[in-house]
């Protein structure tokens, strides 16, 4: 199994962030090869600061160490170092489907919000991410929900590709997503029909990772819920619903568990009461290892250096390939082409 996943470095990352897919990149790196990265690339694909770009990088880097990634364990780097990232995003570009692409729920809504240039890299944003992972042959992808489109679309492209160029081999894997049960789609604690989102959420509905007790206990006081007392999940207690599955996913136990032990519950305050203590005591830990790392820049930069050099061997090896197959450049494989995945170790 090879697992890549993709994060943006875009602002303070959030509770979903967290349970959809940084906590799950830690669980991950023991149970196959994993390559995870910091896409830098995709975030120029709105308005964006480029000196708090570099600075969201290593906040970034440090979050993720601090979370648990072990560079020992796993390959931990920065999109933009692996040239190979924007080559195959063009080559893939020739079996992307441009119906496909305007289909796309992120671009669609994205595009609506942005107030000044729909750039051309957001509307190909899919094929970049087809591209950071079909460049690894990796077999799964952790992402939450909200990734399921994007994912289902690298595998057309993959499967698009080997059909036109393969010749009968498959030159890329065709990945499958790895979305959770519990936490998938952590919502808005002020708006919990919006997921929890960077770029369209609210900072009262949004609980920080780096925040600190007060603000998440306010935070998760304030959460709109509904005039009932029962905690159970249903479609009508979108509020309710949301904040039984951050407990479970906090917890790391079902959500029916949690309306079990919520059952003798009075009201609501209760359970937001067990929310913010099971938040607080997920996040301490890597609030305090946060401090530390962060500060280190030379080391966090050394840390994604080596792990570019790692990524890029085998990034190399699959362009060559695709190259290869699609008749660009000089003819470099004899023959057929042998689509051994190159080990990390
Ligand atoms: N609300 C969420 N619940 C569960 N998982 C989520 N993810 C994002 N939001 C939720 C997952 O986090 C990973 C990183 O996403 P990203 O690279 O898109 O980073 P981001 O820009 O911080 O994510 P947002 O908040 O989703 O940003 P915008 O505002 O751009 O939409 C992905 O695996 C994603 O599924």
């Amino acid at each position: 199994m090879r697992i890549f996943s993709g994060i943006q470095p875009t602002g303070a990352k959030h509770l979903g962030n967290y349970i959809g897919a940084i906590r799950r990149y830690v669980t991950s790196q023991r149970e196959g090869e994993a390559l995870y990265c910091i896409v830098d690339l995709h975030a120029l694909t709105v308005a964006y600061d480029p000196v708090q770009l570099r600075r969201s990088v290593y906040d970034l880097a440090a979050l993720l160490l601090a979370a648990g990634l072990d560079p020992e364990r796993c390959v931990l780097f920065r999109q933009s170092d692996v040239a190979e990232h924007t080559e195959l995003t063009w080559l893939l570009s020739s079996v992307t489907a441009f119906g496909d692409l305007q289909r796309m729920h992120q671009f669609k809504e994205k595009s609506a919000a942005q107030r000044e240039l729909v750039s051309a890299g957001l509307f190909l944003y899919p094929v970049l991410m087809a591209a950071d992972v079909l460049a690894y042959r990796a077999t799964d992808v952790p992402v939450g929900d909200d990734q399921r489109q994007h994912v289902e679309l690298m595998r057309d492209i993959a499967i698009r590709f080997n059909q036109r160029f393969g010749g009968g081999a498959p030159v890329l894997a065709v990945p499958e997503h790895r979305i959770p049960e519990v936490g998938a789609r952590i919502m808005d604690l002020q708006d919990p029909s919006r997921k929890m989102s960077t770029t369209g959420g609210s900072q009262e509905g949004t609980i920080y990772v780096l925040e600190g007790r007060e603000a998440i206990e306010r935070k998760l006081k304030r959460a709109v819920t509904d005039s009932g007392t029962e905690i159970v999940r249903s479609p009508q207690k979108a509020g309710v619903s949301n904040l039984i599955e951050i407990l479970a996913a906090a917890r790391q136990i079902s959500p029916e568990q949690v309306e079990e032990r919520m059952a003798s519950a009075r009201g609501y305050g209760e359970l937001k009461a067990a929310v913010s203590e099971a938040v607080v005591e997920m996040l301490a830990p890597v609030q305090q290892r946060y401090g530390a790392l962060r500060g280190e820049e030379a080391e966090l930069e050394r840390v994604l250096g080596s792990g570019a050099a790692k990524a890029r061997l085998i990034a190399r090896e699959t362009l060559a390939e695709v190259r290869e197959v699609m008749g660009v450049g000089p003819r470099t494989v004899a023959g057929t082409h042998s689509h051994q995945a190159r080990s990390l170790t």
